[in-house]
């Protein structure tokens, strides 16, 4: 039977309009593996704090919560008011719900053991990432990845636990605080991203499916350390410039890796003479980002090996990284081989 014209099929309304992340996750939840309800209020109690550290976050210019704190975290850099409050926000969120067994977070030189042996799940979580914009309006992000925990249930955490492969995940997101405040996940089937509305407190789907293009015009990276960087990168930044592609790094990871996966574009943090293995973090950085992006059908590697194939051996572990487009992560690395080969 034909649709009268005036009915509107109900499957054209897709979920373009008015879809809450609450609603959303729960649509979603039967594709979890495992599902038992709980990964959807872990994600759920991760939005909620969002919506805290958000409001916090636009405070802080008024509030005098900016700035310095005068602690020095464990990678040695100052933290910030708000990088501290986020993670207080975050991990208490985390702590409440009892679907988490333990937290490994930038701000923490050790895990987490929350003591909770009922606990599923594993999170890695960068709170506040982008420390150095903070105090100067400039945008930010949260980062976090979510595993399964690898030893029985009722036991105490063990070290397989925590240093899991990326290609472990679960699930990971980010959130970008920026000229609007967003959060983007996948569990492994897509990536989504929902736009927070501040007047109703809500998050709702704004970037449905979100894709890659496959290459694009943008590289980002800190430049000012060329002179420290290999032949073949510095060939490669060379190749861009060539190209006329456009320079825009922000500093902000989550702000770079958004901006590029929705216009497509590289994203690269090297390993240079300074920092052998460069500055990003694989657990609770790189590895979320590599997922997303892997999903998004872009790519991540740390310059030959695939992100998400790492092994990790320590908590706070740097890697080098090259996150972005398909064929600009693919050209780069052919840049980088071919300096190898010639050396
Ligand atoms: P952070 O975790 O201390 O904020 O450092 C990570 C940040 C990334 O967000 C960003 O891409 C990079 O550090 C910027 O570093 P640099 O100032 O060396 O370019
Ligand atoms: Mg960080």
């Amino acid at each position: 039977m034909k649709t009268k014209p005036y009915v509107r099929d109900k499957s054209a309304l897709g979920y373009s309009v008015g879809v809450t992340l609450d609603r959303f996750i729960k649509s979603k939840q039967d594709d979890f593996p495992f599902a038992s309800g709980e990964l959807s209020q872990l994600l759920r109690d991760i939005a909620l704090a969002t919506k805290i550290v958000n409001r916090e976050i636009n405070r802080a210019g008024l509030s005098n919560i900016g700035g310095a704190f005068g602690q020095t975290n464990v990678q040695g850099e100052e933290q910030q008011n708000l990088d501290v409050i986020a993670n207080i926000r975050f991990t208490r969120a985390l702590s409440k719900g009892g679907e988490v067994c333990a937290i490994v977070s930038e701000e923490d030189d050790e895990v987490i053991d929350l003591q909770n042996q009922s606990g599923k799940y594993v999170v890695a979580i960068d709170p506040l990432d982008g420390s150095s914009n903070i105090d100067v309006n400039i945008s930010i992000g949260t980062i976090f990845s979510i595993y399964r925990r690898v030893s029985p249930v009722g036991h105490p955490i063990q070290p397989e636990d925590i240093l899991q492969k990326g290609l472990d995940q679960v699930a990971a997101g980010y959130v970008l605080f920026g000229s609007s405040t967003m959060l983007v996940y996948t569990t492994g089937n897509g990536v989504n991203g929902f736009t927070y509305e501040p007047s109703l407190g809500e998050f709702f789907l704004s970037h449905p499916n979100m894709c890659a293009p496959k290459t694009g015009t943008i590289y980002s990276i800190n430049e000012g350390m060329t002179n420290q960087m290999d032949e073949g990168l510095k060939n490669y930044i060379q190749y861009c410039k060539e190209k006329a592609y456009s320079a825009r790094y922000i500093g902000s990871l989550v702000a770079d890796f958004h901006r590029n996966l929705l216009k497509g574009g590289i994203y690269i943090y090297p390993a240079t003479q300074n920092t052998p293995n460069g500055k990003i973090r694989l657990m609770y950085e790189a590895n979320a980002l590599a997922f997303i992006a892997e999903q998004a059908g872009a790519v991540a590697i740390d310059g030959t090996r695939r992100i998400l194939e790492i092994q990790p051996e320590s908590l706070h572990q740097r890697t080098p990284l090259y996150l972005g487009s398909e064929e600009m992560v693919s050209m780069a690395e052919s840049f980088i081989k071919e300096k190898v080969l010639n050396s």
